[in-house]
């Protein structure tokens, strides 16, 4: 896909650009489920592959009180750690609740800033919007802003950086996610509404720089690896296709010799 296309997917006709999927549940109109080992994101074939500067919004329903399902913006160049920008995923608390993450590369380990999303929890559909501008990432939620990182944001790959390409993802068999439409605006196209005098949501200090070792991280969605390297890496071919069905077997053989869910 080009750099920085606009886009919108409503599932009634097809994935559209999100194609590279496995074990997704299309079976009812206008909405696709992930439950279980199952995955499906846009090509992650290079720095332009996916989108950069934008409003992205996702409606969707996580369900469950664990991590395994969530909205991650997988780094184009699939190499990891990196800079995965996850909109949506559950705390390891047990609260059901939904927070946001910034991910980036700390000198081969995986660093991360999380921002927890104040009175919003699993089991009902939510619009998950994250806008990416330079130096500055703002997640909302049914419009009303909840949390914001301003360090460690990456630059697209338009100026000069990187893109990032939508997915979701589901690795626990007692959690899954339901998405209905996906959108993104390129910045400037149809810049989001200023919110010029709008006080800053409350954020819950949540900020965390720490190795990939990290229990919190090691129960993350997609983003498992110990030391450096890359997380799909091992099951993406040249052009960039994930072979899940190798992915999943092996992310079911950690489970079932750990109990957690990882790649
Ligand atoms: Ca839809």
């Amino acid at each position: 896909m080009a750099s920085n296309d606009a886009l919108h997917v409503s599932f009634d006709d097809g994935f559209g650009p999100i194609g590279n999927a496995w074990n997704v549940d299309a079976s009812v109109p206008g909405e696709v489920r992930l439950a279980g080992s199952s995955a499906m994101m846009e090509w992650a074939t290079g720095r332009d592959a996916g989108h950069g500067y934008g409003t992205y919004t996702v409606n969707a329903k996580l369900e469950g009180n664990q991590p395994g399902a969530g909205i991650i913006l997988w780094p184009g160049d699939n190499q990891w750690p990196g800079q995965e920008l996850d909109m949506a995923e559950i705390t390891p608390d047990g609260s059901g609740r939904v927070y946001g993450t910034v991910h980036w590369n700390a000198g081969g380990f995986d660093a991360y800033e999380a921002r927890i999303f104040d009175g919003i929890t699993t089991g009902s559909f939510h619009d998950y919007t994250m806008v990416w501008e330079p130096g500055r990432i703002t997640f909302k939620v049914d419009g009303a802003e909840k949390g914001v990182v301003t360090e460690n944001v990456p630059v697209d790959f338009a100026h000069g950086g990187m893109n990032n390409t939508i997915g979701f993802l589901n690795n626990n068999p007692n959690t899954s996610i339901t998405v209905r439409d996906v959108s993104f605006t390129p910045l400037g196209e149809a810049a989001p509404a200023p919110s010029a005098a709008a006080p800053a949501a409350a954020e819950t200090a949540w900020d965390v720089a720490v190795p990939a070792q990290n229990a919190i991280i090691a129960t993350e969605a997609v983003a498992v690896q110990t030391g450096s390297g890359s997380g799909l890496d091992a099951w993406t071919d040249a052009n960039g296709m994930v072979d899940w069905n190798a992915l999943a077997a092996h992310v079911t053989s950690n489970y079932e010799a750990t109990g957690q869910w990882f790649i």
